[in-house]
């Protein structure tokens, strides 16, 4: 137990915050209000806490990250606060004791949402690490009024639906009006003349007030507390315009409505580069109050800006924050006066890059109309930062316009966010062995020739405390009997487990562990989305945002198949099978959206077909978020990571499942790489075509799919029933454009782009050996254990402890509370 919480006390807190917040007893209130008395009374022992963490990091004058982010996927508060002081035992006492449910009251909490997937829910099983393993760092993104969309599924087609998830207030935040920070937009530059000097003053420009809500992120067990620190958008009083505005009513109005929507909406987006203005508002809106502020907060305690950067580092969460870089230039340059070499001295000490993507269509390039309009002094600094850059270009590789044209920061009209990260910052990483090896061979080999020093590799890795101890807790408590607590700051130590996988008791309690969490994920579906599952049935599980190269179209034709399989012989022999979906599509990403009605409409002809015996399910689970991951993976017996090898950066999703005991069926990706040698081949399912394959493919331009459906009788049977009406009878050219996709070539797009139809055979034979598998229970069981007990390196401690080490070379800190 935490020392700063005592059990009374606490009771008496949710109590006092009943009365006060909303004047009732304890017996009258909903669950709802039940939530909020208990999240303050959580919240009143965090604040002491976080008090004293600042104290400790203020005393000890420590170096601080900044994790430059737009996207912080963080799931529920609540529960992991509870865990991370300690106190849920007694908590959940004295909820009992007060009637009411700790699950229940946990479910009131909305999801926040302020990421899209990988990169965002990454974000924050870092946060999570560092605070517990004590690093000084913050945080720094966006407070977006819409989160993810909720999804809806009707028809069988996805619906947005705004998520509000202020509409009741958030219990857990702090808004800190003390440290509002002004951010301007538009405007020209003037140059003025000051002691001799040239000074670069912005006019003209239009201005919004940032004003930071901080959020506490509780250490496990330790009493630190970070700070998540989100910006929100408030005009400025007319008091601030300069004199040339003063009675500018128009204008006021502009920069009204402009603090209304920078912050309005997360872009639903993921890996998709779009171009919208809003987006490079949103960009410079949190990074330049984020920028200012560390600046300020080192200045009150320091006097000598050259040495910024020993108690400073930034982290660029991929390109979206790049414009750091000119950012803390122009407050070098122009509030400082610092020469633009001790500029760039700085900032480059100070700023680090990490690489979530090799996709092309997600590499951010900003048309110089848009930017130099929008940050016209910003703009300066960039153009000048490439043209010194061009200059060492052409000094190294003398008349090579080459190399020039791929390296350039500003060039073909637009700004290129990647390059200007590479150059501006001391690292680039990748975010698993296979996806740096790429970006130093492929997609950055030519600033890995010229600054080879740079490059490192980061493996990602995903926290136990939240998708372990929070989200299963009967495996948890399970491996706590077996191996003592120890996994939860040490998850290597989770190793110990191993000897239990030779255990036949063993291996029975964990399925028995299992079979329950189908249960409990069975009961939350049938709530939710009225769908009944059969927990006895192998649980296959493909859930991540949706896109072409995640592939979820090979595994849904690949059910197609074994659907056809299955009436050609009813009494095929196969392990009864539910299929489980959950994936949200980008709003405009039309051919995924279609993906996820065709999955329902396969799932409609399949889950009504009675001729089948019950032998294949097809459940699409709406609205795939945190809250629900915790549930999905802690059922899965199969993880379905089934990516074009080269495209997948890295995944986490494949951790949590391994972490949950479910076996991987996948391509040699991204991280799977990884978890297959951890775990060793022969516990994990692997199949497909090699990343060199399909880079080489790729160079070559591509292969020719006709051929496999010419050949390939089942291949050619699940094609036509998309063009024919099978699982779309009122619309039988329904699902044209996939089939399309996968078979015409049109002249700026490859024919099946993502090589599902070259792989597909080799998933089917890989589908046969899963059902082979698990018949055999006490070899699955063994294989589940084994994973669980091979999922130590993936523990996000483990990452944060080598970007320390290699990038951002912090002191651990220790807290102690006085009583
Ligand atoms: C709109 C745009 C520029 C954009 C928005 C979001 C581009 C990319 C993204 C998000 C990318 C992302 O989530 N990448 C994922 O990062 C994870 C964490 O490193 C990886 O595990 C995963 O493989 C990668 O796809």
């Amino acid at each position: 137990m935490s020392m700063g919480f005592d059990k009374e006390t606490f009771k008496k807190s949710v109590l006092f915050n009943m009365k006060n917040v909303f004047r009732k007893t304890v017996d009258e209130a909903t669950p709802e209000q039940m939530y909020q008395a208990v999240a303050y009374a959580v919240k009143d022992v965090i604040i002491d806490e976080w008090i004293a963490t600042h104290k400790e990091y203020e005393k000890q004058d420590v170096k601080t990250l900044y994790y430059l982010s737009m996207e912080f996927l963080m799931g529920r508060a609540l529960g992991n606060n509870i865990i991370s002081i300690m106190a849920q035992p007694e908590v959940k006492e004295i909820l009992e004791e007060l009637g009411f449910d700790l699950n229940v009251i946990e479910d009131q909490e909305p999801d926040p949402a302020l990421g899209n997937g990988g990169l965002g829910r990454l974000a924050a099983c870092f946060l999570d690490s560092l605070a517990t393993l004590g690093y000084p760092a913050y945080g720094c993104g966006i407070r977006y009024r819409y989160g993810m969309f909720k999804q809806k599924i009707e028809g069988g087609y996805q619906l947005e639906v705004p998520d509000d998830w202020l509409k009741n207030g958030y219990p857990f935040e702090l808004r800190r009006a003390e440290y509002a920070t002004e951010v301007k937009f538009g405007g020209y530059v003037n140059t003025v003349w000051e002691n001799g000097k040239e000074r670069f003053v912005q006019e003209g420009y239009q201005s919004v007030l940032a004003v930071p809500y901080d959020m506490p992120i509780v250490g496990y067990g330790n009493n630190v507390v970070n700070t998540l620190r989100i910006w929100d958008a408030q005009a400025i009083n007319t008091f601030s315009l300069d004199s040339f505005d003063r009675g500018d009513y128009q204008k006021a109005v502009e920069q009204e409505n402009l603090a209304k929507t920078i912050v309005e909406v997360l872009y639903p987006n993921d890996n998709h580069y779009a171009g919208k203005e809003l987006r490079l508002k949103q960009q410079y809106f949190f990074i330049s109050a984020s920028v200012q502020r560390a600046v300020m907060k080192y200045m009150e305690k320091h006097d000598d800006i050259h040495k910024f950067y020993e108690k400073t580092v930034f982290q660029l969460n991929d390109t979206h924050p790049t414009v750091a870089v000119p950012e803390l230039m122009r407050i070098l340059l122009d509030d400082y006066g610092l020469s633009w070499d001790e500029a760039w001295e700085i900032t480059t000490k100070t700023c680090a890059y990490t690489n979530h993507t090799i996709m092309s269509e997600a590499l951010e390039k900003w048309p110089i109309e848009l930017f130099s309009r929008l940050l016209p002094r910003i703009y300066q600094i960039v153009e000048e930062i490439n043209r010194r850059f061009q200059q060492k270009i052409t000094e190294m590789y003398p008349g090579n316009q080459d190399k020039l044209r791929k390296m350039s920061i500003v060039y073909d009209g637009q700004v290129r966010m990647a390059n200007l990260a590479i150059l501006g910052g001391f690292s680039v990483n990748g975010v698993a062995r296979l996806h740096t090896e790429i970006l130093k061979n492929q997609e950055l080999k030519d600033f890995y020739q010229m600054m080879p020093e740079k490059f490192n590799n980061k493996t990602n890795g995903i926290t136990q405390r939240r998708f372990l101890l929070h989200g299963n807790p009967l495996l948890a408590q399970w491996v706590t009997k077996k191996i003592g607590s120890d996994w939860i700051t040490n998850l290597p130590h989770i190793h110990r487990l191993a000897i239990y996988a030779e255990d036949p008791r063993c291996r029975q309690e964990f399925m028995d562990i299992k079979y329950q969490n189908k249960v409990r994920l069975a009961d939350y579906v049938k709530e939710h989305n009225g769908i009944e599952l059969d927990p006895r049935s192998m649980f296959d599980v493909q859930v991540k945002r949706l896109h072409e190269y995640k592939r979820q179209l090979m595994n849904i034709l690949h059910v197609m198949y074994l659907y056809n399989q299955l009436k050609d012989n009813p009494n095929l022999d196969m392990v009864p099978r539910t299929f489980l979906f959950g994936a949200k599509a980008a709003a405009g990403y039309k051919r995924a959206k279609l993906t996820i009605k065709l999955i329902n409409a396969v799932a409609d002809v399949i889950n009504n077909d009675r001729s089948i015996g019950g032998k294949i399910k097809v459940v699409f689970i709406e609205d795939y978020k945190v809250s629900n991951a915790e549930i999905i993976f802690a059922a899965a017996d199969v993880s379905e990571q089934i990516s074009t090898a080269s495209k997948e950066a890295s995944g986490t999703g494949n951790m949590k499942f391994m972490l949950n005991g479910a076996l991987t069926l996948g391509t040699m990706d991204g991280a799977n790489v990884e978890i297959v040698e951890e775990v060793g081949a022969e516990n994990a399912f692997i199949f497909g075509m090699s990343s060199d394959e399909v880079i080489r493919y790729e160079n070559e331009g591509g292969y020719n799919p006709m051929e496999i459906f010419n050949n390939n009788f089942e291949i050619r049977r699940v094609l036509m029933q998309l063009i024919n009406g099978y699982y779309s009878p009122q619309d039988p050219e329904l699902f044209r454009d996939i089939y399309n996709s996968l078979l015409n070539t049109k002249s700026s797009d490859r024919a099946d782009t993502y090589f599902i139809l070259r792989d597909l055979p080799s998933y089917a034979e890989a589908q046969r050996r899963v059902d082979q598998a698990y018949r055999d229970e006490a070899w699955w069981a063994k294989a589940a254990i084994l994973n669980v007990a091979s999922s130590g390196k993936f523990t996000s401690d483990r990452t944060i402890e080598e970007y320390v080490k290699d990038i951002w070379h912090l002191e651990k800190v220790k807290v102690e509370l006085e009583e």
